[in-house]
């Protein structure tokens, strides 16, 4: 396992919290450092005590490592360790500790639907990249509206929710708008990309993201999907509209030049891999 690095950034995302600095060989609670003093933060739209968001530790009692209530408290990373109350991020220093701007303690349960295509030219032949001499994947992405960097669609699973249900409603939120749609037109997306996502997809990742809202305490993990429309034919076809937390969406070319969100271009590498594409 790769040290985290996002989770490590300087500056805490919508804040000025600064981290303290964690160098490589320090970020494994198995290193002693005693010099380690991290800043506590936990953000003003957490502190205001939100439905979607745990209380303060003290102020309940979570059943941590396990299914508590509706809520997911079990890592894909295994059974972490909680001290004096409060989960220890399971890959190590973050230079924060609290929340942030995470709901729960502990894991954060998400899903990332990567929807995908094969690129083609105007009479439908798929394009090789004229290095790799590979087939051209394009994926949906969408530009966050929180930090501007470009992503795929995911979202958080509600507590109970099933994952193959919030990879379709976060990615018909965030891609097409559903949100905004009228109940007509929202039954018409629904029965439009039912099929694609009721497809079994390529699992190609689940377990920890290096997401840089992370904290000593609370972490996202996701479960990230590929559905592909070989024949171009259902998703492909539908238009895209930014919702929710997107600002734009559009249809990108996966290369290995991509600057994603998160974890998220190391999840795209997966899929190109798997489906023999360009990277
Ligand atoms: C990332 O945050 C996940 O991979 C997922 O894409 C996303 C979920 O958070 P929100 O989009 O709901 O902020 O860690
Ligand atoms: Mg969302
Ligand atoms: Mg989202």
């Amino acid at each position: 396992v790769c040290p985290h690095i996002k989770s490590r950034c300087p500056v805490y995302p919508g804040s000025k919290i600064k981290r303290f600095s964690v160098p490589d060989d320090k970020v494994s609670w198995g290193q002693s450092w005693p010099q380690y003093s991290p800043v506590s933060y936990t953000d003003p739209s957490i502190t205001k005590k939100p439905a979607w968001a745990d209380l303060d530790v003290g102020a309940f009692s979570p059943k941590f490592n396990a299914l508590d209530g509706k809520v997911d408290r079990t890592s894909f990373e295994g059974n972490y360790t909680v001290e004096k109350g409060k989960p220890l991020n399971p890959r190590g220093r973050t230079g924060v500790t609290g929340r942030g701007l995470l709901g729960r303690w502990g894991p954060n349960h998400a899903a990332d639907p990567i929807v995908t295509r094969w690129k083609v030219d105007a009479k439908g032949k798929k394009i090789s990249h004229p290095a790799s001499k590979k087939p051209v994947l394009q994926f949906v992405s969408i530009k966050r509206k929180d930090c501007g960097e470009w992503a795929i669609p995911g979202g958080m699973v509600d507590p109970g929710e099933l994952v193959s249900l919030t990879l379709q409603r976060e990615f018909s939120e965030e891609a097409l708008n559903s949100l905004a749609a009228s109940p007509a037109e929202r039954a018409k997306i629904h029965e439009r990309i039912t099929k694609l996502f009721k497809s079994p997809g390529f699992q190609v990742y689940k377990g920890y993201v290096d997401d840089p809202r992370n904290t000593d305490n609370a972490w996202m993990e996701t479960v990230a999907v590929n559905f592909h429309d070989d024949e171009g034919s259902s998703v492909s076809e539908l238009p895209l509209q930014a919702g929710d937390d997107a600002g734009q969406v559009r249809w990108v070319d996966v290369d290995s030049s991509l600057s994603l969100y998160a974890s998220h271009s190391h999840f795209l590498e997966m899929v190109a891999k798997e489906r023999h594409a360009h990277w």
